[in-house]
């Protein structure tokens, strides 16, 4: 785990409007909870956030839960306590059990940006800065219809956990698009709790429910990760065309060696750049922008290489 956070109640940083009462926090302290630890989208987010910082004269620490999961995530926002930093940079693992907790820091006049996902309720952040991950979902179900080259069969959509408001907007996105490509049908939108182990185990499922299953898409690192490994042990590799969102190291090693068609990668460095540079303007009461987006790329193994500076780092 991260460093534990430490307090500064020293700074005179100024209060802007979006309703805090309490009196200026934080000194020049962001703190950054991502959505998981050690995972390469995170950390490469973590990465963009740590430069900006530094280069606006901002000290950021990050602290992630183990999991991807909102009672560990509220832990690591409680501890912020007493000692609550100018600005929270996070990425909330539910759009509404992390809903009340983060209130809780706002109403000790922490500044709250939300990086990469977001809540539902859109009154609690002074700025979001997320994919444009409806789009991304679009993207794939184009690049499914591509793949399948006007062959008919069935799709099957793998989600992370439910109120994960990136994988939801991402699976909508794929089904809305789907439904112009008549030759192709969804299965259904399953989830896999973010663990490998069950999306493979959905992935092996379908093809035996399905025998005519001609797509997969997964919405994100683990669920690649785990449908990979469920064509791998069915001996469909290729056969059932993947496409996988994210470009982690080996996501990007699984589309060099044909495990998937197609990745959808993010920009993490980039959202978390954006998120530092709204949350020093809303420390500093300068302009703020609610909503941010980051590109997204659709690379296959033929163009892998001139997309490189795509892939995601396991290290800053
Ligand atoms: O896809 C990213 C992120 O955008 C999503 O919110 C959760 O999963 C990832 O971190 C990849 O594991």
């Amino acid at each position: 785990a991260a460093a534990l956070l430490t307090a500064c109640g020293s700074g005179t940083v100024g209060q802007t409007g979006s309703g805090n009462s309490a009196a200026p926090v934080g000194g020049k302290k962001l703190a950054l909870i991502p959505g998981v630890q050690a995972e390469p989208f995170y950390i490469s987010l973590q990465c963009g956030a740590q430069a900006e910082a530094e280069k606006l004269g901002y000290e950021l620490t990050t602290q992630a839960p183990q999991k991807f999961d909102a009672p560990l995530q509220t832990q690591l926002v409680n501890a912020l306590g007493a000692n609550p930093p100018a600005a929270l940079l996070i990425a909330p693992t539910d759009d509404t059990a992390m809903l009340a907790p983060i209130q809780q820091v706002k109403a000790r006049g922490t500044k709250i940006v939300e990086v990469d996902t977001a809540l539902k309720d859109t009154s609690v952040a002074a700025s979001s800065i997320s994919s444009d991950n409806a789009a991304g979902g679009k993207l794939a179900a184009q690049t499914m219809a591509k793949l399948a080259g006007g062959k008919s069969g069935s799709v099957l959509v793998l989600d992370t956990i439910a109120g994960t408001s990136t994988t939801a907007a991402r699976a909508k996105g794929f089904e809305d698009e789907l439904k112009n490509t008549p030759n192709l049908k969804s299965i259904g939108v399953q989830f896999t709790q973010n663990e490998p182990e069950q999306a493979a185990a959905k992935v092996t499922a379908a093809l035996s429910s399905t025998p005519d299953l001609i797509g997969v898409f997964a919405t994100n690192l683990n669920t690649g990760e785990g449908a990979a490994t469920g064509l791998r042990n069915a001996g469909k590799v290729g056969a059932v065309n993947l496409i996988g969102f994210d470009a982690s190291p080996s996501e990007v090693e699984g589309l060099k060696n044909g495990q998937y068609q197609a990745l959808i990668a993010q920009d993490p460095a980039s959202i978390g750049t954006q998120g530092v540079q709204q949350a020093v303007a809303a420390i500093e009461g300068k302009p703020v922008t609610r909503n941010l987006t980051a590109e997204l790329h659709s690379i296959t193994k033929a163009d892998m290489d001139a997309n490189s500076q795509y892939f995601y780092k396991q290290s800053c």
